[in-house]
């Protein structure tokens, strides 16, 4: 059987049982649902959660199923600590999706007046958002010069039961793709994708250099084709086994208010007027399952960070082989740290380059460690940033790299009268490498590993008590 998103809620339920918990008492969608997940956050906790039963609608609600790096790994079929390696080397390799006749997603298909996203259960997630986004929707759409599909994951802004405003971020193929049919004056059709097997949905995030490639690059992830099939009102085509896909057509020079929303960074930043699709069908599955990102909380963080990882992984080790580890923190998804077994003194700006280029419109900052740092203790690179960091040679600014404006707060200006402008990003790389050989750089203060390795703590540990007899000193009887 292909692998879905419902194949994969299976799979969790059976492999981590704890990771997924079910609620069945009725909740509002504004607000309800990420209720529920803000207090598990407080708590520390992420569990998939699965609501049957949101306020006007029949359908039921899983969010956070991708908030942790447990999942994606399982999804990817590896563990935590493989994962970014895994998911470099299956990018490597893409699979072509697969064309079929229909398909499960084929089972509802509502046209006319009965497309409209009133039955869905589209949740308002944090408390100044413009209303209610879905957050997890991958959109199609084909890149009216050369024809071919680019898919990505974008906001989209519930303005209307049958309009959704979308935003495509600056540097984005979506954007490019938009402005085109924009120039051209044409209506641009598009598809959302909601609810696919997590590694499709990481396909659609994944940094590709190009348009498109994104259904190959899911096929990678999921190690299987994706079965796509025809749409109702275009020529798009989308994944046979999604749980539900909004058809609809953004129309040139027509724009609405879209905003804000609560983004990744932790901010409102982006708001104002955008492009809006036009609802021209809905398809689905008869039982279908609504997928949803709660945004501007971990999950949005850590759905975004692995991707990046992966893709960055892959980019570096073009130009540096001896790249060890890359890690893009879900808590600061604006730093990219990069260990690597270093060869020679260039490879520095060569590696943060590549990272640059792969994740051009976020990163701020790309640290380089030895391969003697573990990039996930942040405590770890800021020691080697602390013991091997020179500013005066190791320190690269590169002033106008992004930009204007953005998700991140800091590349904007603001005004006492409210207003704001947006301005061009510098970013900085950081080389926190040792000298290379033969340079001599002091050894770590370390206890011999196999000296840590032979102690049997269990054994050794008692409860200290006052009372325990110590030995006797020599000479006392
Ligand atoms: C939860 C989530 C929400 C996202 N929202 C947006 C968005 O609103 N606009 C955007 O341009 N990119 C957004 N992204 C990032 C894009 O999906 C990602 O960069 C993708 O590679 C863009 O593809 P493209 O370059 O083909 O357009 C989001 C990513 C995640 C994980
Ligand atoms: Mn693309």
């Amino acid at each position: 059987m292909p692998k879905d998103l419902r194949s994969f809620i299976a799979e969790v339920s059976e492999r981590r049982p704890d990771d997924l918990k079910m609620i069945t008492e009725p909740v509002d969608p504004k607000f309800g649902i990420t209720a529920v997940a803000a207090k598990l956050e407080r708590l520390g906790q992420f569990p998939a959660l699965y609501f049957t039963n949101v306020r006007g609608s029949e359908i039921p609600l899983v969010v956070n199923l991708t908030a942790t790096y447990e999942r994606l790994a399982m999804a990817l079929g590896t563990t935590v600590e493989d994962m970014v390696e895994v998911y470099a080397e299956k990018q490597a390799s893409p699979i072509p999706p697969k064309v079929v006749e229909t398909g499960p997603v084929k089972e509802v298909i509502l046209t006319g007046s009965d497309a409209n996203v009133s039955r869905l259960p589209i949740p308002t997630h944090n408390a100044l958002d413009g209303g209610p986004y879905i957050t997890s929707g991958s959109l199609v759409a084909r890149d009216p010069d050369s024809g071919v599909m680019n898919l990505g994951l974008y906001r989209h802004h519930i303005l209307a039961n049958d309009q959704i405003g979308v935003w495509f971020m600056l540097g984005h193929h979506g954007l490019y793709i938009q402005q085109r049919y924009e120039e051209l004056r044409k209506p641009m059709p598009v598809a959302i994708i909601i609810g696919h097997h997590p590694a499709v949905v990481m396909g659609t995030i994944s940094r590709i250099p190009g348009i498109g490639g994104e259904y190959a690059e899911a096929g990678a992830l999921l190690g299987e084709p994706v079965e796509i099939v025809k749409c109702e009102t275009s020529d798009l085509m989308v994944p046979a086994r999604a749980e539900i896909v909004i058809e609809g057509v953004i129309e040139p020079g027509e724009y609405q208010e879209e905003g804000p929303f609560a983004e990744w960074p932790g901010y409102y930043t982006e708001s104002g007027p955008k492009p809006y699709i036009k609802v021209t069908a809905i398809t689905m599955r008869k039982d279908a399952i609504f997928y949803d990102v709660f945004a501007g909380h971990r999950e949005h963080c850590v759905l975004g960070s692995l991707p990046r990882m992966g893709s960055i992984f892959r980019r570096v080790k073009q130009v540096v082989p001896g790249v060890k580890a890359v890690n893009v923190p879900a808590h600061v998804r604006m730093h990219c740290y990069i260990s690597y077994k270093k060869r020679n003194e260039a490879e520095a700006k060569k590696a943060a380059m590549a990272a640059f280029l792969t994740e051009s419109e976020n990163l701020k900052l790309v640290i380089l460690v030895d391969d003697d740092i573990n990039v996930f203790n942040e405590q770890e690179v800021m020691w080697a940033v602390g013991s091997r960091f020179r500013a005066d040679k190791g320190l690269t600014v590169i002033n106008d790299w992004s930009g204007p404006g953005g998700l991140n707060p800091s590349g904007w200006d603001y005004f006492q009268d409210g207003h704001k402008e947006p301005q061009m990003m510098p970013v900085m790389i950081m080389d926190a490498t040792k000298p290379c050989a033969p340079n001599w750089f002091p050894p770590r203060a370390q206890v011999p590993e196999d000296e840590i390795d032979a102690v049997d703590l269990e054994r050794l540990l008692k409860p200290y008590s006052s009372r325990t007899p110590t030995r006797e000193p020599a000479g006392t009887r």
